[in-house]
């Protein structure tokens, strides 16, 4: 099917159908919803089917109208005049500055193009899909693409398509070796596991956006692709209290109209030059052998020199047990064979990844001096900083178990053990309560 799409395309897609057979939603044609009060998951729990037993978050659940559907191809939500104000802004410019630049296919998001559907070789859109091209031309004035790390020997961690239900053994891992990471985080995931998608970033890992409903995106017209990455961007500011300066393609679709809407959202694309398809396991009879030996060249690489000026950014997945699992498996011979893992931003140093100025991430040498905490500096500081987020997760109506759900007086205190109760997380990791400055 893809042979006669690709005819003119000297490269064809690396990563089609990466992911997206896994995804599934929350609750989809399945029993009611239980409310939060049932869900006595604790961090501690590592078992798959215990964590994705559905549940309700309402502060989640209140905010669905707001938002495209779940999963679904998003678009601007009617009677949003903010979103589409910016889209109506958004939009001028991308008219004006890429005038004439169309959606790639034939109407389709699966990246099946159509057979009637062609693009020149010349690749005058800077399409990754076609030729990889990650560098737009510089009269366009659209930023690269992140593709490596600046620094050698270094690995650039990340997961794509979280939060997964069941991801705790993965986060009590990365908490237990004092490791960060980028994670990608896709909408449609955010809205239906709300309190996973807060344990990333009470966690210090880094969160991105992976668009909302993880489709081709230079298939999408303007507004939907604005939409992707635009209610992406505000399920995570809503949820779990911070609005991402970063994204990835799905599939690693991106052209320069698809780079300047999400720079116009101030975000920066990120894909990657080293691929460890974990997504493929249990796929077309490939087993855990072709994995760990994905795996293995990345390290060997490392072992031979390859990476004495640069680190390669390196694509894995928050999909399921199998990826999660193949990645702590992978990671004591990555630590011998790397001298550095680190979150991508963390490589550049990019200290503020989020809209939010006060939220504050170590730079690339504090961060391999040990200093991996993120601060959260409040220009008055007192009791009433702790951030929204984590006040929104002590909510007592629904953590009804939460030790603090007598605590009248609303102390900080009060606030850290309910959160605390209701993430399933030890206390002093909580980003919002950060302001730790401000607690102690
Ligand atoms: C609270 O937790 C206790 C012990 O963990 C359990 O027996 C009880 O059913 C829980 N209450 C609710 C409302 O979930
Ligand atoms: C956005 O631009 C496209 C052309 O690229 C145009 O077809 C569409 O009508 C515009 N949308 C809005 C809401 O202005
Ligand atoms: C870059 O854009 C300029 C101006 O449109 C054009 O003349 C040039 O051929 C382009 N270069 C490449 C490598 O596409
Ligand atoms: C992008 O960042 C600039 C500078 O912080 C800010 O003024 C602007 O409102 C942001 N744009 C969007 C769409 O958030
Ligand atoms: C290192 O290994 C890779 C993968 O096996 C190979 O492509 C590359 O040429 C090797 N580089 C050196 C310097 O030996
Ligand atoms: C999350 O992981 C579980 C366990 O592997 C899997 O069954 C589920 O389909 C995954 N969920 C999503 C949304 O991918
Ligand atoms: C994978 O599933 C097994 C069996 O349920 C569980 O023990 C293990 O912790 C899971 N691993 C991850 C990474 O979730
Ligand atoms: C990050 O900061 C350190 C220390 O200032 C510097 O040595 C390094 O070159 C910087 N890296 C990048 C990619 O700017
Ligand atoms: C951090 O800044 C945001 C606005 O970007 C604000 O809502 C929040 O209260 C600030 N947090 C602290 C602890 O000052
Ligand atoms: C607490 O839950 C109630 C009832 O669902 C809801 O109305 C309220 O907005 C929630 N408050 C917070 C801070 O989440
Ligand atoms: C970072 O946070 C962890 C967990 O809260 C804490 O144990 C550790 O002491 C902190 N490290 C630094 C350098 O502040
Ligand atoms: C100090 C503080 O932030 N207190 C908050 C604790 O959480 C409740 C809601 O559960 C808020 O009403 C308090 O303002």
């Amino acid at each position: 099917m893809l042979g006669a799409v690709f005819v003119l395309l000297p490269l064809v897609a690396a990563h089609t159908g990466c992911g997206g057979q896994h995804i599934g939603r929350r609750n989809t044609g399945g029993p009611a919803i239980r409310s939060l009060e049932h869900r006595q998951v604790a961090s501690s729990n590592e078992d798959p089917a215990a964590q994705c037993a559905p549940y309700n978050y309402q502060p989640a659940t209140d905010l669905n109208s707001q938002f495209p559907t779940i999963w679904g191809t998003a678009d601007l939500v009617s009677g949003d005049t903010e979103a589409a104000a910016l889209f109506a802004q958004i939009n001028a410019t991308v008219n004006e500055r890429l005038p004439g630049v169309v959606p790639n296919g034939d109407g389709s998001h699966s990246g099946s193009w159509g057979s009637s559907f062609s693009y020149p070789s010349s690749d005058p859109n800077c399409w990754w899909t076609s030729t990889t091209c990650t560098t737009p031309n510089s009269s366009t004035g659209i930023a690269a693409d992140l593709t490596t790390m600046p620094e050698p020997e270094t690995w650039g961690f990340g997961f794509d398509d979280g939060p997964n239900c069941s991801h705790n053994a993965l986060y009590n891992f990365l908490q237990e070796n004092d490791q960060k990471a980028t994670m990608f985080y896709i909408g449609s995931n955010v809205m239906d596991w709300p309190i996973e998608a807060m344990r990333g970033a009470t966690d210090g890992h880094h969160i991105c956006v992976h668009t909302w409903s993880h489709q081709y995106m230079t298939s999408f017209s303007n507004q939907q692709a604005f939409a992707e990455l635009y209610y992406t961007q505000r399920a995570i500011k809503d949820i779990v209290g911070v609005t991402p300066k970063c994204w990835r393609p799905p599939y690693g679709d991106v052209d320069n109209r698809i780079r300047l809407i999400a720079s116009l959202l101030n975000m920066t694309t990120i894909v990657w030059d080293h691929d460890t398809n974990d997504w493929e396991e249990g796929t077309n009879g490939v087993t855990v052998d072709t994995i760990n030996a994905n795996y293995q060249t990345i390290i060997d690489k490392a072992k031979n020199g390859t990476f004495s000026t640069y680190g390669p950014i390196v694509l894995n997945h928050e999909i399921d047990n199998f990826t999660m699992q193949e990645m702590m498996d992978q990671y004591a011979n990555i630590k011998a064979a790397f001298k550095y893992i680190v979150p991508i931003a963390t490589g550049y140093n990019i200290t503020h990844p989020y809209m939010e100025a006060n939220i504050t991430y170590p730079d690339f040498n504090e961060y391999i001096a040990g200093d991996r905490n993120v601060t959260t500096t409040s220009a008055s500081p007192s009791a009433s900083t702790v951030a929204p987020k984590a006040a929104a997760a002590s909510n007592t109506s629904h953590a009804s178990n939460s030790s603090s759900s007598s605590a009248a007086a609303a102390s900080v205190t009060a606030n850290k053990s309910a959160a605390s109760a209701v993430l399933g997380v030890s206390l002093p990791a909580i980003l919002f309560g950060a302001a730790v400055a401000c607690i102690l």
